[in-house]
């Protein structure tokens, strides 16, 4: 664990539960989930599906879970899907499509993490029986490793229009989506029309400790239920985690503004040193991505730099480094994390 005195910006997933947030999760009345009992949990679910206005919602530990079990309930063995080629599935999760539901991924490079139908269509395969059938898109809004860019909703309506008749599913992993109808006021139902599926986290900008949801039809997520034990992620008196996922909800997503602006105030202080390279047009929500080649210097070691005098950043590729703004960072950290880089380049 890093010491309290570091400014932390290697993402949104460090916060702590606040001693709201905690008190919270004491008073969660809880009960069994593997029987469906867990009052906490129902409420939840119920509330988020109705919100997206959409049949079903169901808890899942992660974001990775919540996009897998998607993955699982859209496709067969032996079909390909259309990702993004910086999107979270096919970066960071570790090529679960193909361990967990036997698919080949099709990656497709977006501009910003942003595919367009024209795109998709030429991916998408021809019925023949010596090639994979197409069964899903996943596209991702908030864009992480774009740097936290929105998705345009008439794109997304463009996608959706265009594989709903081919009969292709569309999933979302909205594991900031919130951020995205916070930057646009675009609400969760709207973003949410075009998808059969959405996963949603509260453990990242809103500030939970754990916690996603996938959201969908109820044959879906009955479905999903199923995945779910298989996965190994049945819980039991999750309640506890439920209400803490509750409280995000209820009060921190508003506050996620504030998150935007200090990613504007750090990008645009960084943008200042012309050693480093920041484009402010990507800065929507709050992540801020940093290309450090200018500099000369190997992400390694500008991380180990800025780690020594108290700033921690995470890498995003071979030249880049990432800030994450999030609700544990105040205006004085933010300012602070600003002289600390001009101090180290
Ligand atoms: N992202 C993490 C790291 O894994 C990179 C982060 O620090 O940003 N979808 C998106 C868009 C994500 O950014 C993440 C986590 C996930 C899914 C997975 O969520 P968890 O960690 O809850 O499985």
């Amino acid at each position: 664990m890093k010491p309290e005195k570091y400014i932390d910006l290697r993402s949104d997933t460090v916060t702590k539960p606040t001693a709201a947030m905690r008190e919270a999760m004491i008073r969660a009345e809880v009960g069994d989930d593997v029987f469906g009992e867990d009052p906490t949990v129902n409420a939840l679910q119920k509330k988020v599906a109705a919100l997206f206005e959409k049949e079903d919602a169901l808890f899942v530990p992660t974001g990775v879970m919540a996009n897998q079990l998607a993955i699982k309930v859209h496709t067969q063995p032996g079909n390909e899907i259309i990702v993004e080629s910086e999107s979270h599935i096919f970066y960071y999760e570790t090529a679960a499509p193909s361990v967990l539901s036997g698919v080949q991924m099709f990656p497709l490079k977006g501009k910003n993490g942003v595919l367009t139908s024209e795109q998709i269509a030429e991916a998408i395969r021809p019925p023949a029986y010596y090639m994979p059938r197409t069964s899903l898109v996943c596209l991702e809004n908030t864009h992480n490793m774009a740097g936290g860019v929105v998705y345009p909703v008439d794109e997304i309506r463009e996608i959706s229009e265009f594989v709903k008749e081919r009969g292709i599913s569309l999933h979302l992993d909205g594991a900031r989506l919130w951020n995205a109808c916070v930057a646009t006021g675009v609400s969760p139902k709207t973003y949410a029309q075009y998808f059969d599926s959405l996963s949603v986290c509260f453990s990242k900008g809103l500030g939970a400790p754990i916690g996603s949801m996938v959201i969908g039809t109820k044959a879906m997520i009955e479905r999903a239920r199923t995945y779910r034990k298989i996965f190994g992620g049945g819980m039991r008196q999750v309640g506890v985690i439920a209400a803490a996922a509750e409280y995000a909800l209820e009060n921190n997503i508003d506050r996620l503004k504030t998150d935007h602006e200090h990613a504007r105030v750090l990008g645009k202080g960084i943008a200042a040193n012309n050693r480093l390279r920041v484009n402010l047009d990507t800065i929507e929500t709050n992540i801020v991505m940093v290309d450090v080649l200018p500099s000369g210097q190997s992400t390694e070691s500008m991380l180990a730099g800025l780690e020594k005098e108290g700033l921690l950043l995470s890498p995003a590729g071979s030249s880049r480094i990432r800030a994450v703004t999030h609700l544990d960072v105040g205006r004085e950290a933010i300012e602070k994390a600003i002289e600390i880089f001009k101090s180290v380049c």
